[in-house]
């Protein structure tokens, strides 16, 4: 069994998420989707996550080509869990774009295309301005 292995926050999981996962399936038999806690997004990311752990993962783990999910809690896990869970394919965004190469003497390394015009800080810059917009449309009449 060739195993896959990617990491994101999938906050307001959106199509660039689902490219990624889907695409990131197709490198193997089985794909482990590491999903960044509460906890690593506000101390280590400096994210605010608008949807929380629990149901990022519920939404994550329940896509056809996803196998399982785990909690990425910090930085450096990546090579234990590498190691640990045989991965042979490490799969990631290109924004990301040499960061882990260090990764490439355990386990082959994979960087795809971003889906364009689509983020979770784009939506809920969206999502914002769209209210204020009904609202000023409301006050407005
Ligand atoms: N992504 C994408 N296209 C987009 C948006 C995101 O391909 N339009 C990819 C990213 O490149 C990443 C994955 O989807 O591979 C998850 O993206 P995020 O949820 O934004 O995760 P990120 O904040 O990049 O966290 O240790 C690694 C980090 O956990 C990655």
């Amino acid at each position: 069994m060739r195993r896959v292995l990617t990491y994101g926050t999938f906050d307001l999981l959106h199509i660039g998420h689902l490219n990624i996962l889907r695409r990131a399936r197709m490198y193997g038999d089985h794909l482990t989707v590491a999903i960044s806690t509460d906890e690593f997004n506000l101390n280590a990311k400096s994210k605010v996550c608008v949807i929380p752990y629990a149901d990022r993962k519920a939404l994550v783990e329940n896509l056809k080509c996803v196998d399982v999910v785990i909690p990425e809690r910090d930085w450096e896990q990546k090579t234990r869990d590498v190691i640990e869970r045989n991965i042979d394919v490490f799969v990631m965004g290109d924004d990301w774009k040499g960061k882990f190469d260090f990764l490439k003497q355990y386990c082959e390394v994979v960087y795809l295309p971003r889906t364009e015009n689509i983020s979770s800080t784009d939506l809920k810059h969206t999502i914002r301005n769209r209210g204020t917009l009904v609202q000023s449309v409301s006050v407005a009449q």
